[in-house]
């Protein structure tokens, strides 16, 4: 095994505290498109458009379809080798958190408990009027839907110019405040403040090891950057128990 690996794999086995941050990389070999790979949904100009609470307020069928038609091609996809091998990490580590800006589902499906949902999640909406946020796997929902008290639903997802859920974001800065070592996988470390994360990290003498097909602007602080894809990489460090 590459030696890179055999270090990452030793620092985690000797550390009592990791975390792993996630972003769309690591759900691209389940067939998720990615934000801003070749085929990246932002590309898309009119599509980040949608993503703002603004474009909802002007017109929410709209923003509708696209997250019914997120929720479609979410609904047929599978965890790969990498959320499986972060789900088995968590259960050899004794203090562990998983950081995701995914809002696919694909780490819990994949095991994944102790999971800090930054951006939200696609199958869960939440109602202007009362308020109420809860699990909806209907889909196609109604093009706009409504909660049964009248008000409009939304998807439950963090738009550009919104606050991330307080709660979660304290707690991912806390964890990644004390972690030992962190897994940076699959992400543009681009969007903020997710992408704070590593480095608030990094201030607390962290061993951060990022796994992406190519360079971010993260890549010159990380311990190791391993350039490849996460399903292959994460795998090799942490193996299936024989
Ligand atoms: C906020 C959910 C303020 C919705 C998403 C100027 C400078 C700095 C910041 C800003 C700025 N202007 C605006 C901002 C703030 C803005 C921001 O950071 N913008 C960026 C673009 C500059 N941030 C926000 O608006 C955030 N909120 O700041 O609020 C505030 C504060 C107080 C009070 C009120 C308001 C909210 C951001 C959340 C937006 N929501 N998604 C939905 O999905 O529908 S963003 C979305 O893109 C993701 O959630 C993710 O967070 C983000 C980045 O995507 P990645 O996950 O990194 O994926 P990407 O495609 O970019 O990269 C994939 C990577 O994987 C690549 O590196 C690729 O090489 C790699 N890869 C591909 N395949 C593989 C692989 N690696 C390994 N293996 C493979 N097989
Ligand atoms: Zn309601």
């Amino acid at each position: 095994m590459d030696r890179n690996l055999k270090e990452i794999r030793k620092a985690l086995e000797s550390a009592e505290h990791v975390v792993v941050l996630t972003g769309a990389g690591i759900s691209a070999e389940s067939g998720v498109p990615t934000f801003r790979g070749a085929d990246g949904l932002w590309n898309n100009k009119s599509i980040v458009e949608l993503a703002t609470p603004e474009s909802f307020d002007r017109d929410p069928r709209l923003v509708w379809e696209f997250y019914n038609w997120r929720r479609g091609m979410m609904a047929t996809k599978e965890p790969n080798p990498g959320h499986y091998a972060i789900a088995r990490l968590e259960k050899k580590v004794e203090n562990f958190t998983l950081v995701t800006q995914n809002i696919d589902n694909l780490h819990r499906l994949a095991g994944s408990e102790n999971i800090l949902e930054l951006h939200g999640n696609v199958w869960r909406v939440r109602c202007l009027g009362c308020r109420k946020e809860y699990e909806e796997r209907k889909h196609p929902m109604d093009e706009p839907s409504y909660c049964e008290c009248g008000g409009l639903l939304r998807p439950a997802v963090v738009w550009f110019g919104e606050s991330l859920p307080h709660g979660i974001l304290e707690e991912a800065f806390r964890v990644s405040a004390t972690a030992e070592v962190v897994l940076v996988v699959g992400t543009s470390a681009i969007v903020y403040p997710a992408a704070q994360l590593p480095l608030v990290a990094l201030q607390s003498g962290a061993r951060i090891y990022e796994i992406n097909l190519e360079p971010t602007p993260f890549s010159g602080q990380a311990t190791e950057s391993i350039f490849g894809k996460s399903g292959e990489i994460l795998p090799q460090i942490i193996p299936e128990e024989s």
